[in-house]
């Protein structure tokens, strides 16, 4: 995977911007060969909602004839980072799950609670018995919160409707928290999430609902921008997430999968085999698999927040992605079993103190890894020429308080467009 290499030149005569952003220091997640890609004492220009121009500011102060702006912003010597980009959520949904948090904390296992029913089939009812406008009121305190941090980008997966009219209903609640909110929003269809109940004894045909039916259908209205799928014992086989990925790939659409999450079902080796953008948790992921990724350019999506909620003891295998060259995206996962989390920054943090990233590693994580992930790689997740006009600003002295606090969030602003 080429790195974006930034170099500085100042801007050419008669160059004209929509809006300079003055003193401040860049973290471009660029390769600079600064940490960060950092340029400190810099400045960054905007035209037609994209990145115009960045570079030290002292390079303007020599040419001042060369350029002009409708408008300049003071930073305040404030740090610019790209906007900050959930690329794995479930974070539309109804009702909450916080009964099983309990059941869970006096002993009982994820599984077990999945097997008596409970776990995404209890979310699964209360989501069946949302409309469209209810889906959106639960699930936009939820949203705003992620936004308040930074959050330009965010990636929404369906998965609790299970069948047609509740999967779209999720889809389109999805695409209407783009039209209301200043995110852009990314949503996988994730009916291979469980089986519904009334497919209890018949996986063949909800399989053949899903690929026949739902994902066509939804793919059809415009509502599906990538595919995925719960490849675990306790729920989809490798073969029928095979099933799910060549419907996905006949559609044109690509892929991306939960793998090896609590086993080593060769799910990440199944996600490269398909060219997928990423494949995500890993804490199971084998040498064979982590080599398939890096062969493919497959993303290694980590997700701290379940692993602190399950109380996971086997971590993600960092060193050997990193060996691998194995990009490395760091997400929220904000869902209500497992993930029921509403902070990328506490999820950078929880990255580095569980995971042992380097909060360079988290915030590449957080922006121009997860900007891969979704397939946003040439226009998010960079301060540089070229990529959309998305970055936020923060009251912070250094790049690393991003992934050092917990529980506090120094954003400052959010520019976007
Ligand atoms: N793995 C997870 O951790 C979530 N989904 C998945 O495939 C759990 C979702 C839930 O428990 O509601
Ligand atoms: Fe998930």
């Amino acid at each position: 995977m080429s790195e974006t290499a930034l170099t500085f030149q100042p801007p050419a005569p008669g160059t004209c911007w929509d809006r300079l952003f003055a003193n401040v220091h860049l973290a471009t997640m660029a390769s600079t060969g600064q940490p960060y890609g950092a340029i400190e004492n810099a400045a960054l220009a905007v035209k037609d909602g994209r990145i115009a121009w960045l570079g030290p500011q002292a390079l303007l102060e020599e040419h001042p004839g060369n350029w002009r702006a409708a408008e300049t912003m003071n930073g305040g010597g404030r740090w610019v980072t790209p906007g900050l980009i959930d690329c794995h959520t479930h974070i539309i949904y109804g009702g909450n799950r916080a009964k099983e948090f309990e059941q869970r904390l006096q002993g009982a296992s994820y599984e077990d609670i999945a097997r008596q029913g409970g776990g995404i089939l209890s979310t699964v009812n209360a989501t069946r018995a949302a409309s469209v406008e209810e889906l959106l009121a639960q699930s936009l305190p939820r949203i705003e919160a992620l936004l308040a941090e930074g959050v330009t980008v965010l990636e929404i997966k369906s998965g609790y409707g299970l069948s047609l009219d509740a999967e779209r209903n999720m889809l389109r609640a999805a695409r209407r928290v783009g039209e209301q909110l200043p995110v852009t929003v990314k949503t996988t269809f994730l009916g291979a999430h469980a089986l519904p109940p009334e497919f209890k004894e018949n996986r063949a045909g909800y399989l053949r609902l899903l690929c026949e039916d739902m994902l066509p259908a939804l793919a059809a209205e415009g509502l599906v921008d990538a595919v995925d799928a719960f490849c675990e014992r306790i729920a989809f086989t490798t073969e029928e997430t095979r099933t799910v990925f060549e419907t996905a790939r006949n559609l044109g659409l690509p892929v991306k999968l939960h793998a090896e999450q609590i086993s080593d079902m060769n799910g990440a080796a199944l996600a490269a085999e398909f060219g997928a953008l990423s494949a995500d948790h890993l804490e199971h992921v084998s040498p064979a698999g982590i080599a398939a990724m890096a062969q493919n350019g497959t993303v290694a999506v980590l997700l701290p927040g379940a692993f602190y909620f399950l109380r996971e003891e086997k971590k993600p295998p960092i060193k050997a992605l990193r060996e691998a060259g194995v990009p490395i995206a760091i997400a929220t996962d904000s869902n209500p079993g497992t993930s029921p989390l509403t902070s990328l920054l506490l999820a950078m943090n929880m990255a580095c103190v569980l995971f042992h990233l380097t909060p360079e590693e988290a915030l590449r994580g957080a922006t121009r890894n997860a900007a891969r992930a979704l397939g946003l790689a040439d226009t998010h997740g960079l301060l540089a020429p070229g990529y959309a006009a998305n970055f936020a600003l923060w009251n912070i002295q250094h790049p690393a308080e991003l992934s050092y606090r917990a529980g506090f969030n120094p954003c400052a602003g959010v520019v976007r467009g």
